[in-house]
């Protein structure tokens, strides 16, 4: 299997369309007619979208979103790297015919574990605009960003166990931070489709909104916090992950660790600045 990804098209047709909106860097799924279903082509493509918004100075804030009805569907199960083959010999009405399995791993390793930490390492915050349906690893890259916002026609499926198989994509350990474990385990045993005004309820999502108002909202955030104070924005993400790992002195070191580096930065000598001074802040930190 090739670790390469193809680099993102500009085309119409691309599975991943790039954008940008000031200093919001915007990535929309477009596979609808598959529900945004994940091929090894479009998981690369993304992985190395966000990789470009890493590492461009410009991109202060990532949107992510999905094309048509639905966010993602999770792993496309057609895709030829996983669907298991047949054995051509053994014919169609033989009752032995026992489809061939592929390695699943191998696409975890070279894929959805890259993606899913390039995400999560994001030097600048992640906003999700779920459009509709997300479903297993769809579900779960959603839920790894920063804020998700979803709109009340949306749902959250962790299918993995109506196909036999475990969360995936973070899954396990998103979930149970999220909604703790016996709701984890209702979403992840039963697989039923959680909808997105629950979802809020649950703490699973940051808001459930109006359909018509989702992308406008999801980018009056996404805008919002590009304004923010980048490098304290992404060292809070880094410090509430940790937090749930470490004991409480522990993390109170922790937080003084980061305050002491932030205090030298430039974007709190901004802020206070700007604060005293009774002006806006201009944040410029990375
Ligand atoms: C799809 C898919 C899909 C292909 C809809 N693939 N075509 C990681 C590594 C390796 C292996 C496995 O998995 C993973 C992680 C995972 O993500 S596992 C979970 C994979 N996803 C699923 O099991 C979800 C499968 N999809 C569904 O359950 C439904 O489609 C949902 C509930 C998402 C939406 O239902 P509907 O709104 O009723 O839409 P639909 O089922 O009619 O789908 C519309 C089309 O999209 C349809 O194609 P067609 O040509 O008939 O119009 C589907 O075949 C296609 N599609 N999901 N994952």
């Amino acid at each position: 299997m090739s670790t390469t990804p193809t680099p993102p098209s500009t085309a119409e047709d691309s599975p991943l369309l790039i954008s940008t909106e000031g200093a919001v860097r915007v990535l929309t799924l477009n596979r609808p007619q598959a529900l945004n279903a994940f091929t090894t082509g479009l998981l690369g493509q993304l992985r190395i979208a966000l990789d470009e918004a890493a590492h461009d100075e410009a991109v202060r804030a990532v949107l992510i979103t999905g094309a048509g009805r639905a966010f993602c569907a999770g792993q496309d199960l057609s895709d030829p790297h996983i669907k298991p083959e047949f054995d051509e010999h053994a014919g169609d009405v033989d009752p032995q015919r026992k489809p061939k399995a592929k390695d699943i791993g191998n696409l975890l390793d070279h894929y959805y574990i890259p993606l899913a930490l390039r995400l999560r390492s994001m030097p600048v915050p992640t906003v999700c605009a779920v459009n509709g349906v997300a479903a297993g690893a769809g579900a779960n890259f959603a839920l790894g960003c920063d804020l998700v916002l979803a709109g009340q026609s949306a749902s959250f499926i962790q299918a993995f166990s109506k196909i036999g198989l475990v969360p995936d994509c973070g899954g396990t350990w998103l979930l149970t931070r999220l909604v703790g474990r016996a709701r984890a385990m209702q979403l992840a045993l039963l697989g039923d489709k959680l909808p997105a005004a629950d979802a809020q309820a649950w703490g699973l999502i940051a808001r459930c909104v109006a359909d018509a108002e989702l992308q406008s909202e999801a980018m009056a955030t996404a805008q919002k916090l590009a304004k923010m104070p980048t490098r304290a924005l992404v060292q809070t993400r880094q410090a509430l992950d940790a937090s749930m790992d470490l004991e409480f002195e522990d993390a109170l070191k922790l937080e003084a660790k980061l305050q002491s580096q932030l205090g030298y930065a430039h974007d709190y000598l901004e802020g206070a600045a700007a604060f005293l001074s009774k002006r806006a802040p201009v944040f410029k930190d990375r």
